[in-house]
């Protein structure tokens, strides 16, 4: 039986966000239940779902006070088993998302240890302070949120916690053998409930160096260097056990990793037959709209994590999600030439009007990129429905902490964050029942013509494009086997896999494209040509006589 996860299509579900079905302004289990249907049409292979565990939402979930329960907020572990039980009746797969590298500090073990428990402050990184007194943090290492990474246990101002994120996410000991225990049981927990795999949190994070050595520098989770609180070496050996614990179920459960690292030798790393199945490849999300650089990215993660020809381990492909601007508006302006170097690539792109229509329209021919690389693709919620980043949230309605816990500008992540429209004509569209309250974040009123109920049955529509593409993409491009590289040009990138090629078109001027056309991400001229800014899936026969960069030469030209 092949693994559906080595070239599945996963949909993330920001489940706050997703549709409400309570009538309290967040998204909730049975908001997800009633648009199953919805997910099924659009053809997607499975769902990753963000965390719904019990918290007090400092973290929008990430701070987890219960790993085996639901928030209230969001319904009930009953709920939650029936949906899981729909999305399998449905044909699809489900991942969970566990946070291991820090717990809430409204989780039971947290608050044994502020109340001085030995054992409970054993599993957490409790610290004495430097200088007269302690008053002064054990190292220089910074939240990724703002501030010092570690705070004063109230009470003690000579004993320090660490958190690498908010303050209310205080740091797990993965040298603690409880802290092990307890986070294999907690998958042994969803496992029995047929969850299919965990997305992992923070998969690089866990183990610190040795002593917590100062780092000289600020800690952002998107490093470019080497840091003592990322990527350290003993990590690998929890995911051992991990991989252990997913094979002895049958079907095998399946992990990927949330592995924001420098290289994608470091990657693989974590990519192995008895640790991780796949890790997300992020560059996508750093990398600016233009064939050049785009191809540069796949060949060295295909290079690295699937060989050249992607026949080996699985690559991921990911253009949005819940952590990083939307990619109709990072495309909606000028792009760099090459890979942006920032940490959640909010502030950096150039402040012009974006010009969302040529988002939208890159946003298409990015799909068709990815969906026919070799490998799993992860989309986002909303992109199916073309959204664009909500940049004009007041201040006084965000809730992120990258926004309320620091004051460095940056607008943190709420924007990406925002609701989805499910029907209506302004805001507040509808995103919950008759009557409910106003979602949880304020929609634009540039979503007017983007609402689900618009855009399902409506041929011209992102999401048609979208279900089409998916459709086309299981059937063609999944059995389509190994993956070669085709030189084309400056502003070109093609690539073949049996007897399709994937064209995109980023040279300035229209290039016609051999054989038939699948599917365009702008219309396609009569002559076969397709415009800049786009891309195609397209049909060669035997006859095409586009050269093959392995040799430099000719594909023959047989008998057509
Ligand atoms: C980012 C996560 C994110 C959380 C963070 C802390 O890396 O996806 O949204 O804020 O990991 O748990």
């Amino acid at each position: 039986q092949p693994e559906w996860w080595r070239t599945a299509v996963v949909y993330q579900v920001y489940i706050r966000s997703f549709r409400d079905e309570n009538g309290d302004g967040l998204g909730d289990v049975a908001g997800l239940r009633r648009q199953l249907p919805y997910l099924a049409d659009l053809g997607v292979d499975a769902l990753w779902i963000n965390p719904w565990y019990p918290s007090p939402q400092a973290d929008a979930g990430y701070d987890v006070s219960d790993y085996r329960d639901i928030a209230p907020e969001y319904g009930t572990l009953e709920e939650a088993e029936k949906l899981l039980h729909e999305i399998h009746q449905r044909g699809m797969k489900v991942f969970l998302d566990i946070v291991p590298n820090h717990t809430s500090s409204e989780h039971a073990w947290f608050k044994q240890a502020l109340a001085g428990d030995e054992a409970a402050r054993a599993r957490y990184v409790f610290r004495p302070g430097l200088g007269d007194g302690g008053t002064e943090p054990p190292n220089d290492w910074t939240s990724n949120f703002g501030g010092p990474a570690w705070t004063q246990v109230p009470g003690e101002p000579g004993l320090w916690y660490l958190h690498l994120f908010a303050p209310e996410q205080p740091d797990l000991d993965w040298t603690n053998d409880e802290v092990v225990a307890e986070f294999e049981d907690v998958l042994r927990f969803w496992f029995d409930r047929e969850v299919d795999g965990f997305r992992i949190d923070v998969a690089h994070g866990l183990a610190k160096a040795e002593g917590l050595p100062d780092a000289g520098r600020r800690m952002a989770i998107m490093h470019n260097d080497p840091h003592p609180a990322w990527d350290q070496d003993a990590v690998h050996e929890v995911y051992r056990g991990w991989r252990r614990l997913a094979d002895s179920y049958d079907p095998p459960r399946v992990f990927v990793g949330e592995t924001w690292v420098p290289t994608n030798e470091r990657l693989a790393m974590y990519v192995r037959p008895d640790e991780l199945h796949t890790t997300f490849q992020f560059d996508f999300l750093r990398a600016p709209f233009g064939a050049d650089v785009m191809r540069e990215t796949a060949v060295d993660a295909l290079g690295a994590l699937g060989g050249p020809d992607g026949s080996g381990a699985p690559s991921t492909w990911v253009l949005s999600n819940h952590d990083v601007v939307r990619h109709v508006t990072r495309y909606a302006r000028s792009q760099p030439d090459h890979p942006v170097e920032t940490d959640w690539e909010r502030t950096r792109w150039p402040e012009e009007e974006p010009d969302l229509e040529l988002g939208r329209r890159r946003a298409r021919a990015a799909l068709l990129v990815i969906l026919a690389l070799p490998g799993t693709a992860y989309l986002y919620q909303g992109e199916e429905l073309g959204l664009e980043e909500v940049e004009e949230i007041p201040g006084h309605l965000r809730q992120d902490p990258i926004f309320t816990q620091s004051d460095n500008g940056d607008p943190g992540r709420d924007g990406c964050r925002v609701p989805l429209p499910w029907a209506g004509d302004a805001p507040p569209y509808s995103f919950g029942p008759e009557g409910a309250a106003d979602p949880w974040l304020p929609q634009p009123a540039s979503w007017a013509a983007l609402t689900a109920d618009k855009q399902v049955g409506d041929p011209s529509s992102m999401w048609t494009f979208y279900r089409d593409a998916l459709a086309l993409r299981r059937r063609a491009w999944v059995p389509a086997g190994a993956l070669s590289w085709q030189e084309a040009g400056p502003g070109l990138l093609v690539f073949r896999r049996g007897d399709l090629e994937c064209w995109l078109n980023t040279s300035g001027a229209t290039v016609p494209v051999p054989g038939e056309v699948l599917l365009a991400s702008s219309p396609v001229g009569d002559d076969g040509g397709l415009p800049h800014d786009a891309a195609a899936w397209v049909r060669v026969g035997p006859g095409s006589t586009t050269p093959d960069s392995s040799d430099g030469a000719s594909v023959p030209s047989s008998n057509t």
